[in-house]
């Protein structure tokens, strides 16, 4: 368990009526000037490091004509298990205290990524919802993002369809029957596209979205990258799904609870479950193990 986040006056009552009622909030400039800095840092170390590689792996997701010179960043995975800034910032610093703040109470760290979305053609995200990707025993999920440069219109912003969280949850596999991970193309002509919010903002501005929001985003044609690092918790009593979705393939840290303790409680067919603790990372005891007096 984490130590409880504090952080007085970071919503007002008015974001938090915002949030549940159109399903995001927009905070401009909300990280302060250091934070932001030594996040920069950490990234710009993964751009260095990328310099020295010719394809995609586990930690860094390469666009095809990435070289040493000119690095094409699309995706840093799972910063929290691979540097101690983000780390802090996701399981400490702000996103967990603003995490906390919104949720209203403790909450599980799920996962966390950096999409660079780089100059000159960063790759479009298509309009999605993430719940699908990792289901969970409640629609709490929310995603954090703070960008960590300065993001305007060209860029390639994060755009949401505010209220779109409660309405339908749509099939994102592909008439193959592949996994698409999008909105297919029927689907997205109900959508009016012209009611969606474009998340722009100075760097060290703050978006969060629910899990069932439809959002995306469309190229980056400008000349400077448009780095998102976004950060996934639940309440903590919601609980991923495991076997379905990237649930049980997050990272190391996630499950991590932060700001309370997990009940280990969940309702299942309207019973009440209280559930042995959490094994997933150290491994389970037999019954016999269990049932024995302690001595
Ligand atoms: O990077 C973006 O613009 C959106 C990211 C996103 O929605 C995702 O990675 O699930």
């Amino acid at each position: 368990m984490k130590k409880i986040p504090t952080a007085p006056n970071l919503l007002t009552p008015d974001d938090l009526e915002h949030y549940e009622r159109r399903g995001y909030l927009h905070l401009e400039g909300l990280v302060d000037l250091i934070t932001l800095s030594e996040l920069q840092e950490a990234a710009q170390e993964f751009v260095e490091l990328s310099r020295g590689m010719e394809g995609s792996g586990k930690l860094l997701d390469l666009e095809p004509d990435h070289t040493s010179d000119e690095p094409r960043i699309r995706r840093l995975n799972s910063p929290v298990d691979n540097h101690e800034r983000f780390r802090n910032f996701a399981l400490e610093g702000l996103a967990a205290q603003l995490a906390c703040a919104v949720l209203k109470g403790p909450v599980r760290y799920h996962h966390s990524k950096l999409n660079f979305k780089w100059s000159d053609g960063g790759e479009e995200v298509k309009w999605h919802q993430d719940i699908q990707f990792w289901p969970h025993t409640d629609f709490s999920p929310l995603t954090i993002g703070v960008y960590l440069e300065d993001v305007d219109e060209s860029m390639g912003p994060m755009g949401v369809l505010p209220g779109s969280h409660t309405g339908p949850l749509y099939d994102q596999y592909l008439d193959s029957g592949e996994w698409g991970g999008a909105l297919n193309s029927a689907d997205v002509a109900n959508i009016d596209l012209d009611d969606m919010v474009w998340l722009t903002g100075p760097a060290g501005s703050v978006t969060v979205h629910n899990c069932c929001m439809i959002h995306g985003s469309v190229p980056n044609d400008s000349s400077k990258p448009r780095p998102l690092l976004l950060q996934t918790y639940s309440r903590a009593d919601s609980y991923p799904i495991a076997h379905i979705g990237a649930n049980g393939v997050t990272g190391q840290l996630s499950g991590a609870v932060i700001g309370g303790k997990s009940a280990q409680c969940v309702v299942v067919e309207g019973r009440e479950v209280i559930g042995a603790p959490d094994w997933s990372q150290g491994g389970a005891p037999t019954i016999f193990g269990s049932q024995q007096e302690p001595v």
